[in-house]
């Protein structure tokens, strides 16, 4: 394994960072309360920006902003006009890709490669889809009255997201809801706010009525006044679970209609028939995409005994080739861990499997001491009982179980209080089908694996939290 920082000043300069920023309400960038914080460049530990920290007089202002905009003209508007303006954010961020994808790969340390080539246009293609959707919810012209059947909006959606896919997630949260006629406060988390105010100019640019979309800068305290808002509809988080437990009993008994996107600790079932090649890809994929900060990871393999040596010889051999180090580098494959919260965390955890008698593993690699890193790593011999079978770490670290029979796959699958996803490695289709069916998990992929379509629901069950966003499903929380 390979760490390589050769800083990449030519794709650096194509992103304009001001040293600060403001709010953005009511279709303008406004100074807010008056505290900041700063967000800084993962890998390298250098402050990028100072950002206004929204207090609840500032989200308050958000919010009114908000429902003015739905009154006076969102929810007025005919879905083919709201359609238009989806469209025309869809194409300025597809014009503006690269620009986004840097901006995205300094502030959050992921690599360039994947904020390339997935984060950025899979964004995109979420404003496009739900661009299509807006004219053809309703079956009456505004203001000529509506069957009582007609979908309706709900009015201010509250959207608060995390950092590990900082705009997708902007996507995923605010195209179904401008499609189905809502207008939205979005809270970015307080170490990847960038993307999101650079969003903010996206919208003025598309000349987005005012009030329509607001970005409000902050950490916990300025989600908890966003959601907590009296004059909120709709809550969309995504999130940690305790978090999001917090959220569900801090809204109960209100009007709000919530939907919750929480931790996850997803089981990657491989079969002895299984293409070995393509399912150690997917082994990798699973785990060490996005540093794995991804909620879906694949964060435990679990592996049939007779195959269960060869294939992890072969993991490490993989692993071996993987490059770590500069985000901004295109043959970067795994970057900066997010915050140094995080890699405590990732630490603590990985120390708790050593302790606990698992076998770490992971090749030698020298990571420099500024900036935050955590060498991808695998532990064997773990057990169901152990905490790193069972929390979600939410870094590069696979937990290795073994099974003998497809029941025990799937009695160790489930043995888990989230319910995500997961994924098959088999050649045998019955298999697949079969095992797909026996999983308690919102996604199951079968030979692949972090596969993501705007026309696909993603959502889990159980601890993963409720409601599912994209495709038509994702149309259904923000409509009556
Ligand atoms: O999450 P938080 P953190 C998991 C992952 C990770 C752990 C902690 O295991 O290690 O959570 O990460 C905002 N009311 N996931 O601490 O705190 C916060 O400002 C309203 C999985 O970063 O949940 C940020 O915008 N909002 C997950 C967002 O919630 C509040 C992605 C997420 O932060 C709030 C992220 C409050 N009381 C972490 N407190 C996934 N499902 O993908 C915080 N926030």
């Amino acid at each position: 394994m390979k760490f390589e920082y050769a800083p990449a000043p030519e794709s650096r300069a194509i992103v304009d960072i001001a040293s600060s920023y403001g709010l953005f309400v009511d279709g303008a960038f406004t100074s807010g309360s008056g505290s900041s914080f700063k967000t800084i460049n993962p890998a390298t530990e250098e402050v990028l920006a100072e950002v206004a920290e929204a207090d609840a007089a500032d989200v308050d202002r958000a919010v009114k902003a908000a429902r003015r905009a739905y009154t006076r003209v969102w929810s007025r508007m005919s879905g083919a006009e709201r359609g238009k303006y989806l469209f025309r954010i869809a194409r300025i961020i597809a014009e503006r890709s690269r620009e986004l994808a840097v901006l995205e790969s300094i502030d959050n340390g992921k690599p360039i490669k994947e904020s390339r080539d997935v984060d950025i246009p899979t964004a995109a293609a979420h404003f496009f889809y739900y661009a299509g959707w807006a004219d053809k919810l309703e079956y009456a012209l505004p203001g000529n009255g509506h069957s009582g059947a007609d979908p309706q909006p709900l009015g201010v959606a509250a959207q608060v997201i995390p950092w590990n896919f900082p705009f997708l997630m902007l996507a995923w949260k605010i195209a179904p809801a401008l499609a189905t006629g809502n207008t939205v406060v979005l809270k970015p988390a307080e170490t990847t706010p960038l993307t999101a105010l650079l969003f903010a100019e996206i919208c003025q640019q598309a000349d987005l009525p005012p009030g329509v979309v607001n970005i409000v800068t902050g950490a916990g305290e300025t989600g908890r006044a966003l959601v907590e808002h009296p004059d909120v509809d709709k809550v969309a988080f995504t999130g940690s679970t305790d978090v999001g437990r917090a959220i569900a009993r801090s809204v109960a008994g209100s009007r709000k209609k919530v939907t919750l996107e929480l931790g996850g600790k997803a089981a990657n079932i491989v079969f002895d028939d299984a293409p070995v090649d393509q399912a150690v890809e997917g082994i990798v994929n699973g785990i060490f995409f996005n540093q794995g900060h991804v909620c879906c990871a694949g964060s435990r393999l679990l592996v049939q005994e007779s195959v269960a040596e060869e294939v992890v010889e072969r993991l490490k051999r993989r692993m071996a080739t993987l490059r770590v180090g500069d985000p901004l580098d295109k043959n970067t494959d795994v970057g900066a861990i997010n915050s140094a919260e995080q890699l405590q965390r990732i630490r603590e955890l990985a120390e708790i499997g050593d302790a606990e008698g698992a076998e770490r593993w992971t090749e030698p690699c020298e990571l420099p001491d500024h900036g935050f890193w955590f060498a991808p790593t695998i532990f064997t011999g773990v057990s169901q009982a152990h905490r790193i079978a069972r929390e979600e770490i939410f870094g590069p670290v696979l937990s290795i179980l073994t099974f003998r029979t497809p029941q025990e796959a799937v009695a160790k699958a489930n043995n888990t209080p989230y319910g995500l996803s997961a994924g098959i490695w088999s050649d045998k289709g019955s298999r697949i089908l079969w095992v797909a069916n026996q999983l308690r998990a919102g996604v199951v992929w079968a030979n692949t694996f972090n596969r993501f379509d705007p026309a696909s629901p993603f959502g889990g069950y159980q601890e993963s939290g409720y409601g599912r966003e994209g495709g038509r499903h994702g149309l259904e929380g923000y409509i009556k």
